[in-house]
């Protein structure tokens, strides 16, 4: 049984003295690493607080710290203790490295098995997992916490697409483990090979990694007749299982026994009031081989106050709607490429992929989406393709408050992806 029934529903009071004494442990160990003890010491700060508010006195973390500290300047105790290392999935700058002992890996197993029980995973069911393995954490964190459940799991990273179809229809997994992105793509890929859906028999997704909206989630569950569940999460906090949804899927929970979680603005860095949007702070609160005390996420979303119908006390998040290291600005004015996905994932006539490309044309800025329409509307008449250019041009005017130019092509046009998708192509900073 992989609900902590006690834990997971401990009254908020509870939960909060509960969150005091694992941070004071945290901040005690946190001052064994080289990088803290110093930091502590500049800022002259005890490594103690006396109630959750004090967690303020303490300076964020950012990646960049992380960076400087590069390669184990977090580390707390000699590598005879640590058993292993994740990294985060960044493509600029030196890789942020992870470093776990014995028990944070079996707490980090126990949280996805949580997470997965919370959305329906059973013992019963075999879990297909299309995340990548090594030192990106989709992989190994979720594997340990479906073996945990006791769920057959079927190893088999991302990628190789046709091998992923062949075992699925063979062995018949019941759950897979995906990014949006790259369902979306399997979804091409079957019906490019007119493989009837009847010989598919997941019924439950784990959607993870990078950010979709309703409107996908929506879109994803008709196009296989399943029920998709969000699961947030970020290698500096372990990785995946950092908040998941349960069966309401109204917003995910937040583990709180396990992370203390702060609302800033990300302009100022001051805390937010509980239910306004922001950046998510992070703190682990249970991490031994590396504590991180105020990790600024960059990932925008908000607390839900209401409480969930589930009975699990622990807060939760809505889904996020981008990190601000997304947003780009597009004649002065800030777009989340959410916005633009919610849309297009709305229109029937659009199939599966989508690309954003910003370029500056004679000194000004030009946003051109590229969307991928279902193959039947290319078959047609070129008035109605025109007449759909232009609805698409202006739903999305009045979604982000910019024209874009937008050109349709066919079903698997643009690159295709298979794990994380860049979505994004800003020729303005080539
Ligand atoms: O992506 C961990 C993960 C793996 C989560 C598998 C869920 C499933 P990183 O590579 O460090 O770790 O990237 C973390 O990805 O800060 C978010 O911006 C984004 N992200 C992760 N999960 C979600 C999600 C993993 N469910 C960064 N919704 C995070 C939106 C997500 N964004």
């Amino acid at each position: 049984m992989f609900r902590d029934e006690y834990l997971e529903t401990l009254p908020q009071k509870e939960l909060r003295s509960f969150q005091l004494e694992k941070l004071n442990r945290t901040l005690e160990t946190a001052n064994k690493s080289p990088y803290y003890k110093k930091l502590f010491r500049q800022c002259g700060l005890k490594p103690h607080a006396d109630n959750l508010h004090e967690i303020r006195k303490f300076p964020f973390t950012t990646k960049d710290d992380l960076r400087k500290s590069y390669p184990a300047g977090m580390v707390t105790t000699p590598f005879a203790d640590i058993v292993r290392m994740h990294a985060s999935s960044g493509t600029t700058g030196k890789s942020t490295l992870v470093f776990h002992t014995m028990q944070d890996i079996e707490n980090w197993a126990n949280l996805v098995a949580r997470g997965l029980y919370a959305a329906g995973v059973r013992k019963t069911d075999i879990f297909q997992n299309m995340m990548s393995y090594g030192l990106f954490t989709g992989g190994l964190g979720l594997h340990y916490g479906a073996e945990k459940i006791g769920a057959l799991v079927l190893p088999v990273g991302s990628g190789n697409t046709h091998k992923q179809i062949e075992l699925l229809i063979d062995l018949k997994a019941t759950v897979l483990h995906i990014t949006p992105s790259y369902l979306l793509y399997l979804g091409h890929v079957i019906e490019e090979a007119k493989i009837p859906l009847s010989s598919f028999s997941f019924k439950i997704a784990i959607l993870g990694a990078e950010p979709h909206s309703e409107a996908t989630r929506r879109k994803l569950e008709k196009m296989f007749h399943i029920k998709a569940f969000n699961c947030y999460g970020l290698s500096e906090m372990n990785g995946p299982g950092v908040a998941f949804e349960c069966i309401y899927r109204k917003g995910l929970h937040l583990w709180e026994d396990s992370y203390y979680g702060e609302i800033i603005n990300p302009g100022t860095g001051e805390v937010l009031p509980e239910g306004e949007e922001g950046e998510l702070v992070l703190t682990t609160l249970q991490r031994e081989g590396m504590p991180v005390i105020r990790y600024r996420t960059k990932d925008i979303t908000r607390f839900i106050k209401e409480k969930c119908g589930c009975g699990r006390t622990h807060r939760r998040i809505v889904r996020i709607k981008g990190r601000t290291d997304d947003m780009f600005v597009i004649k002065g004015v800030n777009v989340f490429p959410s916005q633009i996905e919610a849309v297009l994932m709305e229109t029937p006539e659009v199939d599966k992929n989508y690309r954003i490309i910003l370029d500056r044309k004679e000194g000004l800025d030009v946003l051109t989406v590229e969307i991928e329409i279902k193959r039947e509307y290319f078959r047609g008449d070129i008035n109605q393709l025109r007449a759909l250019q232009g609805r698409m041009t202006s739903m999305l005017k009045d979604a982000i408050l910019v024209t874009p130019v937008v050109e349709l092509v066919e079903p698997g046009t643009l690159p295709p992806s298979t794990g994380k998708a860049q979505r994004v192509l800003d020729k303005r900073r080539v």
